[in-house]
């Protein structure tokens, strides 16, 4: 099995913590970001979208990152799952991506404070309806076992963290489900990291 791409993109530190809870091993071959390689006729040869992560298992080549992660999961993943890991593709990731931009990727003559607030508001509006859902006392997103739902969604949380860190303050229950999966070895290991390397001054 062959990985592709950047462990600085969140996208990638999914995948990479989706194999470290399969327990797989795979070869990471580093593309994107700063050190190019996505043009490359190796890399475009797998992906008509030119993007990282890229997923090589023998005959099958994925792109997508959740699609991987069902991929990796085996078939294991339930239809309720599925449901969070495009509610956090569609509802959380947006958000997210836009705050991180203004705040890490752009200098501070380039951030927008109305677009920024704009992202908080909405990243809040998307963590309560999961704080909401948790508040039944499941111990994961989908459910008491701990599933591709919680990697996908949980894959976002140390970065806006990081610049809110008390944003989930008022959202008990996700601060609480939050905790329980920041202990495992595959955040520890590849969600909790620097962004340094993606970072704008000025
Ligand atoms: N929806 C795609 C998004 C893929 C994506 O946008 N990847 C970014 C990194 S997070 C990328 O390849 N950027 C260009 C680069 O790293 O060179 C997924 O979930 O895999």
């Amino acid at each position: 099995m062959i990985l592709w791409g950047r462990a600085s993109s969140v996208n990638v530190q999914k995948v990479l913590w989706g194999l470290e809870e399969q327990g797989l091993v795979y070869e990471h071959k580093i593309v994107g970001g700063k050190f190019g390689g996505t043009d490359d006729p190796e890399f475009t040869a797998l992906t008509p979208v030119r993007r990282v992560p890229v997923l090589q298992d023998g005959d099958v080549t994925l792109f997508e990152s959740n699609a991987i992660l069902r991929y990796l999961a085996n078939g294991q993943t339930t239809p309720v799952a599925d449901m969070w890991m495009e509610f956090g593709s569609t509802t959380l990731q947006p958000p997210f991506i836009g705050l991180f931009w203004q705040q890490v990727r752009m200098t501070k003559a380039e951030q927008d404070q109305a677009v920024l607030e704009g992202q908080i508001k909405a990243l809040y509006a998307g963590l309560e309806i999961v704080n909401t859902a948790l508040s039944d006392g499941r111990a994961y997103l989908a459910g008491n076992d701990f599933s591709m739902a919680d990697v996908a969604i949980g894959s976002l949380f140390h970065r806006f963290m990081d610049l809110h860190p008390t944003i989930l303050d008022a959202l008990p229950h996700v601060d609480e489900w939050h905790a329980s999966i920041a202990a495992r070895a595959g955040y520890r290991k590849w969600i909790a990291t620097s962004d340094e390397e993606l970072r704008v001054t000025g």
